[in-house]
Formats: structure tokens, C-alpha cells, sequence
């Protein structure tokens, strides 16, 4: 297996494992409240013999304020909305549990719940959209939030990150500008969830530092199939600091055991219309199914005496440590096997900071990360109005808690004595402060010196050799994307002016990338003396950096580059009407199953279809509920009559067009080569209906009716496995 930029495949050792996996979940229950074979009541736990009507002086008569049961009632309601996240407002989140493999980590930090194989840690994560409000879709083109809580015996560690690599800004100043101008307009608040209006790109075509994150949020990494497929990154660089105090600079990165998967853009936009909630309901369903999402944890490690040997700054957010020049190391595997059990006491009252740090973890002075110090604390005390928030259960550590802040609004602790006050005789001193050998954080002794400046560093400033490293490491087909993006974000861009500055901003990555865009825009490409110009400030960045560590491509940026076939908890539909061969729908649904494949059948009406030999199969969605962008590949299995039906059924069609045209697995077994003959995939070689072949041409996979089943369930599966094929050009020409 490549190390590279997979999952390593190693596995936790489980001998001699001291279990803190459930310590979480053991402190959780101790706040559950379950109302099975209860009485109603009150807050103040008064039974209550009637809640549906109020009580009025007469029945036709006013309400009495005496009733307490509607006025509690109704209060209690009206306060039920705190302010959403200012970012980050839509998220779903999940409990599992973090094990490293093994102690080779001992050596960079003595973080003991990344060196302990022994030590299972419970996690709480939240995955999020970044812009959108609350209530909006999930699959729109933006970053995704990947914030990780580890309730380490040694306090809570918070892995706040995004699965985008670099950050937009350098500096946290520029923060609230850049959320301002992504947010919806603050005159008519539109649009949604959505960079692509004027505002956001005004803002990224003057602030050139942008460009790298752009490419990135341009690309599929935006568009993520599933929170199980997506990749997670620390953004900013770290600190390691081992037993000896030795500190080394650190990226981290999670990598899901499923590989990177993402949607195409005409899906996203569909499936936010037909199911907002996809990402969420995917991330539940599968942990209800028991396919548990799996991570691993792994690392980049710089030694401080190499912190100025490449052509960029480690300080700075806007750019990655490029795998080639230092490869990633394994620690650990996170699991996600349990769904919150309340929404809004898990998900939404979570509190993420950047600054919850362990001992051997520390900051660095990237000053977007020194930025975010203050800003995570602060947001949440607008969230929660109390700094009491870190004793909701959620946010608990399982460690204990000893310390003299006090009192605020919903205070839980009941602390006992005196002493409310360091230092202190009356308590005996108690809570003592631990040295070093005890577990007192230290932080790392750092020697900073320099003059009070608003500036920023020399070495801050080449924005484009990573955006054109990113663009560059791309595959066709992810170039395409890219494109294709720009297109529509653009496109939605009204000033010219913007658009304008920004296919220059793009002719800094690459030239004919940004006559491409400007192509697309309406905006006269840059060539001749401009180009030349650009071309020259391009080479100047590059010779700069030139005799330091760098490289011209990291094929580890390519998703496709680093695909990994994948089958487990895919989706496959079954498209069928009346007349369908039922056995054999029912042979493939078991051979599905037997490779962890998900399929339903899919049909006009809900209820229980007759097959040719008067057998019934279950439907499992309606034409109008479900479309072919919930599954992963589409099926049409035999039966003539079914097929028939289905040639006269435009949603049936379309089904196999669309899935067609977003690359998907299609595949057809006897009659049912038909229907695929019937749609508009055209110039794909198809078996016929009645002979024995089995042909395989670019994710179509047809077979006659008297070919091998199990051939064709391999070929199918092997198409299946590839997750999309983009090689199809015909696709462009088919209506969808
Ligand atoms: Fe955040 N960010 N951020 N951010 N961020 C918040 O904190 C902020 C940044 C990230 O699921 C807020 O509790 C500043 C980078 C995630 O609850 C707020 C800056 C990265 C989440 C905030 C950044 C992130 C947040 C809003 C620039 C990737 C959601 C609500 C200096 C490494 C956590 C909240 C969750 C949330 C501030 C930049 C990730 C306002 C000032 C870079 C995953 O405090």
C-alpha cells in the first residue's frame, strides 16, 4: 500500500488495554433523563394530570395566570434558542473513541494519549459546513469543519480543523472581513450557504493571500460524498514537546479509512433541494448501521533547526507542508460508534477551542492561530452568556476539575469549603498547583524578542507557488473541476471589475487556467504584454524560493491520484417495475450485502411489486422520493415486462441518465439492457439482452441473460469499487 497518502493499514494493538473508552459515556449517563413508564411533571417534578388545555375561568373564559403548568411551560419555550455558531453553524456530530498503535510517538511528545497503545480515549467530533446558518443544506460547495474533542485523562484536547488543508488569511485580524464578505449580503441576507456572489469574491481578488485555499475550495475537496470519505487537516503548525522538553514543530492530519470521496457539483446543488440533511443523515445511518466512520491520526515533524528551511513560512496558515518534502506519520485510529443521544446537548452546546491544549502539545506563533486563542472563548460566551459552559456534560472533562473559579450564571459545582482563593491556609492549600512531574502544563519555553510592529513577514508574502502547486498536482479531471467552478462562482459574480481581478489573481497560478476561466466569464483573456508581465512576477516568487526545500508537484494533493477502491456502504438502487425477475433481484441484493453494498429497490409507487413468476419484492423508495443522486450506482436487473413499463416511466429514464452523467456505476442484466438502450447513453458497447456476454466499457456493465451470474457480479463490483468514471466523454452530451 502506498504510505504515502493512505491509511497505513496498521491496527491498534488491543492486548492489555486499560479501557477509558466508556468513561465518557459512563459521566454522559449520569445526565440522560428517560421517560419510559413516567409521569409527566413539571421542572419541579409535580405531576402533571393535564397538558392540553389550559386552565380558564370558564370554558369559554380568559386564561388564568395562576396556571404555573402553562406558564412554565410556555416560558420554557420561548427560551429555548441560543445564537447559532457566528461560523461553523451547521454541524453534526458524533462519540467514539482515539488509540494510537503504538509508542513510536513517545519520542516527539509526551501527549500520553497519543503514546499509550494501552489507552483508549473517548472523542466527541463535529463535522460543519462554514457559512451557511443552521437550518441550511449540507452539501454546498465550502470547507468542512473537522473538530475533534479528546477527553484525555490529563484535561480536554480540542484537534479543531478544517478538511481543507490552508487557511484563506494569514492573520486572525482579517478574519471577521473575510467572514463578513463569504456571509450572505448584509442587506437582503442572500445568498445562503453560498461564496458565489460579489462580496466574497471582492474580497479574495484583493486579498491575493486567498489563492491557495481558492484552488482548494474550488476543487471536489468541497464537495465531500460523505463525512466518512473526507480528510481532516490541523491547518495550523503545532508543537510537539517531548519528556526532555525538546519541541518540534507538527501538522496534523486525519485520513479516513474509506478514502476521499466527493459528489459532482450537479449533485450537491440536487441533493441540496431533495435532502438537505445528506451528509448528517449519512453520518447517522451508518453509524446506526454499524459501519463505524474510521480516521486515522497522523503527523508531519519538523525540527525546529529546520523551521526556515523551506520556500515558505511554517508560521503560515496559507500553506501546506507538501508530503513529498515530509512524510506523514501514523499514530493512531479514531472510530465513530455511537450517535449523540439529544442534538442540542450534544452537537450544538459542544465547545471547540484551539487553545485546549494537553501537556506536549503547545501553539506556535502563527498569528492566524494566536488569533483564534481569544476568539473561540470569546464566541462561546456570547453562545452560552456564562462562563459556566464547560460544565455542561458535553464539554466536561472525565479528569477531575479543581480550581477556584466560581459562581456565574448556572453555576453546577458545588464547591465545599473556604478557600476560594490561591494561595490559602484555610484549605490546606488545596487545589495545590502540579509541578511538572505531577502533569502541570508547562508551556514551551520559547525565546521571542522583538520590537512592537504591524507587519507582516517578508517571508509571508508568495501567494501563488502553492496555489499553482495545487492546481498543478491535479489530475485532468480534477483540473476540469476546478474549472468548471470557477465558472459557476464567477459566473454568479455581477461586477466585471471582480471578475476581472480575479482571472488575474488566477493567471498567478497558471496562465491558461485563468484564459479558461476568463473564457467562461465573459472577461477578455489576459495574453500578450499582461501575460508576459505576470509570467515574469511568477518566475521572480519561484527563483526566490528556489534554494529551498520545495517541489514542483505532490501528487498527495490529487484525490484521484490516491484513490482507493472502496465498496463497503455503498449504495446501489435497483430500478424495477411490475414483471421484474425477482430471484434474481433477490441473487444480487444477497451478493451486495456480502460485500458490505447497500442497495433498495426503487420503483414508480411504494408497496410490493409482482415479479414475472408471480413472486413479490418489497419496494424500498418511490420515483418521487428518491433520484438517482442517493445511490452510488444504478441496476437494472431482468424481466421484460418491467422493463417495458420503465421505458414509458421518464423517471426511470432519467435515473439512468443522471447517474450516467454524474459518472456512476450503470449496470444491466438481461431485459434489462433495454431500458439502457432506451435512455440517452449512447456509444457505449452493451451486451444484448439475450446473449451470453458480459461487457465492461467505462462503468457501463451489461450482461446478456445467459452470461455467468457471478462474472457479472465481479465485474460489477469492480466497476462499483472504482467509485466514478470520469472517462466518459459522452456523458456531456446526455440530458440530466
Ligand atoms: Fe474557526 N471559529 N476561526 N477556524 N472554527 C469557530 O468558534 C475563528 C479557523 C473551525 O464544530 C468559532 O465555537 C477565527 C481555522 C471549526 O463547534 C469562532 C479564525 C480553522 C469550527 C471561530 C478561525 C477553523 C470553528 C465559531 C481565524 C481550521 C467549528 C463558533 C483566526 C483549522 C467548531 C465557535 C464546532 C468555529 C473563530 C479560523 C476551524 C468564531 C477568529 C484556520 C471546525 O470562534
Amino acid at each position: 500500500m502506498d504510505k504515502k497518502n493512505k491509511a497505513s493499514g496498521k491496527q491498534p494493538n488491543q492486548t492489555n488495554r486499560q479501557v477509558d473508552q466508556n468513561k465518557k459515556d459512563q459521566q454522559l449517563e449520569t445526565f440522560r433523563e428517560n421517560p419510559q413508564e413516567q409521569y409527566l411533571t413539571t421542572d419541579q417534578g409535580v405531576r402533571i394530570s393535564d397538558t392540553d388545555n389550559s386552565l380558564t375561568a370558564g370554558s369559554r373564559g380568559p386564561t388564568l395566570l395562576e396556571d404555573f403548568h402553562f406558564r412554565e411551560k410556555m416560558t420554557h419555550f420561548d427560551h429555548e434558542n441560543i445564537p447559532e455558531r457566528v461560523v461553523h453553524a451547521r454541524g453534526s456530530g458524533a462519540h467514539g473513541y482515539f488509540q494510537p498503535y503504538d509508542t513510536s510517538m513517545t519520542q516527539y511528545t509526551k501527549a500520553k494519549f497519543l503514546v499509550n497503545p494501552g489507552l483508549i480515549t473517548p472523542v466527541f467530533v463535529r463535522f460543519s459546513t462554514v457559512v451557511g446558518s443552521r437550518g441550511s443544506a449540507d452539501t454546498v460547495r465550502d470547507a468542512r469543519g473537522f473538530a475533534v474533542k479528546f477527553y484525555t485523562q490529563e484535561g480536554n484536547y480540542d484537534l479543531v480543523g478544517n478538511n481543507i488543508a490552508p487557511f484563506f488569511i494569514q492573520d486572525a485580524i482579517k478574519f471577521p472581513d473575510l467572514v463578513h464578505a463569504i456571509k450572505p449580503d448584509p442587506d437582503n441576507e442572500m445568498p445562503q450557504a453560498s461564496a458565489a456572489h460579489d462580496t466574497f469574491w471582492d474580497f479574495a481578488s484583493l486579498v491575493p493571500e486567498t489563492t491557495h485555499m481558492i484552488m482548494w475550495v474550488l476543487s471536489d475537496r468541497a464537495i465531500p460524498r460523505s463525512f466518512r470519505m473526507m480528510e481532516g487537516f490541523g491547518v495550523h503548525t503545532f508543537r510537539f514537546i517531548n519528556e526532555e522538553g525538546k519541541g518540534r514543530f507538527v501538522k496534523f492530519h486525519w485520513r479516513p479509512l474509506l478514502g476521499s470521496h466527493s459528489l459532482v457539483w450537479d449533485e450537491a446543488q440536487k441533493l441540496a433541494g431533495k435532502d438537505p440533511d445528506w451528509l448528517r443523515r449519512d453520518l447517522w445511518e451508518a453509524i446506526e448501521k454499524g459501519n463505524y466512520p474510521e480516521y486515522e491520526l497522523a503527523v508531519q515533524i519538523v525540527e525546529e533547526e529546520d523551521e526556515h528551511a523551506f520556500g515558505f513560512d511554517l508560521l503560515d496558515a496559507t500553506k501546506i507542508i507538501p508530503e513529498e518534502l515530509v512524510p506523514l506519520q501514523p499514530i493512531g485510529k479514531m472510530t465513530l460508534n455511537r450517535n449523540p443521544d439529544n442534538f442540542f446537548a450534544e452537537t450544538e452546546q459542544v465547545a471547540f477551542h484551539p487553545g485546549n491544549l494537553v501537556p506536549g502539545i503547545d501553539v506556535t506563533n502563527d498569528p492566524l492561530l494566536q488569533g483564534r486563542l481569544f476568539s473561540y472563548l470569546d464566541t462561546q460566551l456570547n453562545r452560552f452568556t456564562s462562563a459556566n459552559f464547560t460544565e455542561v456534560p458535553i464539554n466536561k472533562p472525565v479528569c477531575p476539575v479543581h480550581n477556584h473559579q466560581q459562581n456565574g450564571f448556572m453555576r453546577q459545582t458545588i464547591n465545599k469549603g473556604k478557600a476560594n482563593y490561591f494561595p490559602n491556609s484555610v484549605g490546606g492549600g488545596c487545589p495545590m498547583m502540579a509541578p511538572e512531574a505531577m502533569g502541570g502544563y508547562m508551556h514551551y519555553m520559547e525565546k521571542v524578542e522583538g520590537h512592537k510592529i504591524r507587519e507582516r513577514s517578508e517571508s509571508f508574502k508568495d501567494h501563488y507557488t502553492q496555489a499553482s502547486l495545487f492546481y498543478h498536482s491535479m489530475t485532468e479531471v480534477e483540473k476540469k473541476h476546478i474549472l468548471e467552478a470557477a465558472h459557476f462562482e464567477l459566473g454568479k459574480v455581477e461586477s466585471e471589475a471582480i471578475r476581472q481581478r480575479m482571472i488575474g489573481n488566477f493567471a498567478h497560478v497558471d496562465l491558461e487556467f485563468a484564459q479558461k476561466v476568463a473564457e467562461g466569464v465573459g472577461i477578455d483573456p489576459p495574453t500578450g504584454k499582461v501575460a508576459e508581465a505576470i509570467k515574469d512576477t511568477v518566475k521572480a516568487l519561484k527563483e526566490k524560493i528556489s534554494t529551498r526545500k520545495s517541489v514542483s508537484e505532490s501528487p498527495a494533493l490529487s484525490m484521484e491520484k490516491n484513490k482507493k477502491p472502496v465498496l463497503k456502504s455503498l449504495k446501489v438502487a435497483i430500478l424495477a417495475a411490475n414483471g421484474v425477475n425477482v430471484a434474481q433481484v433477490k441473487a444480487l441484493k444477497e451478493a451486495l450485502k456480502a460485500q458490505g453494498v447497500e442497495s433498495e429497490v426503487v420503483a414508480k409507487f411504494l408497496g410490493m411489486l409482482k415479479g414475472a413468476d408471480g413472486a413479490e419484492l418489497k419496494v424500498d423508495k418511490s420515483h418521487i422520493t428518491t433520484a438517482s443522486i442517493m445511490y452510488d450506482a444504478v441496476l437494472v436487473p431482468g424481466g421484460k415486462k418491467s422493463v417495458e413499463a420503465m421505458k414509458k416511466q421518464g423517471a426511470a429514464v432519467h435515473f439512468l441518465n443522471e447517474a450516467f452523467k454524474h459518472g456512476k456505476t450503470v449496470a444491466a442484466l438481461g431485459e434489462g439492457v433495454d431500458l439502457l438502450a432506451a435512455s440517452d447513453i449512447k456509444g457505449i458497447t452493451l451486451a444484448t439482452a439475450k446473449d451470453g456476454k458480459i461487457t465492461s466499457d467505462k462503468g457501463v456493465v451489461t450482461s446478456g441473460a445467459s452470461a455467468d451470474a457471478k462474472a457479472f457480479g465481479s465485474a460489477f463490483l469492480e466497476q462499483l469499487s472504482q467509485f466514478r468514471h470520469w472517462q466518459r466523454e459522452e456523458k456531456d452530451t446526455v440530458p440530466a
